[in-house]
């Protein structure tokens, strides 16, 4: 879809810090972390909603976010999905968030949810 941000991602037609890409899916870091390692992986298929979304282009998405989970060495995260305005769905491309759960020991992150 020509205007969607996300889209435009995958084009590279805007900058992004990738971490894993394959024929359906794509995965960056979070514009505005909500702790170190937050992630976005993505349908490369243009669906605003997870209803819009065809099964076969989510199969991969939940094994990528462990992936990322297991190269960044964080073993506790949250895996989370806003599904619409009042869910808290801002960007209308379906994305699941990655976000670590860093030690409270290590003073790292921020709790969620903060928005
Ligand atoms: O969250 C949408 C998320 O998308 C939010 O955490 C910021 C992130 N975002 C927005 N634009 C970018 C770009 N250009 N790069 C990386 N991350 C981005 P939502 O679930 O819709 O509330």
């Amino acid at each position: 879809m020509a205007a969607c941000i996300f889209c435009k991602i995958i084009r590279g037609e805007i900058p992004s810090m990738k971490i894993f890409e394959s024929e359906k899916t794509l995965a960056f870091l979070d514009i505005g972390p909500l702790a170190k390692g937050h992630s976005l992986i993505i349908p490369k298929f243009h669906g605003a909603k997870l209803h819009d979304v065809p099964d076969e282009h989510l199969a991969e998405i939940i094994s990528v976010a462990k992936r990322i989970a297991v190269a960044q060495g964080v073993e506790d995260y949250n895996i989370l999905q806003n599904n619409g305005r009042i869910a808290h769905q801002v960007v209308d491309h379906v994305h699941f968030h990655m976000i670590p759960k860093p030690n409270e020991k290590e003073g790292l992150g921020i709790s969620w949810p903060t928005k």
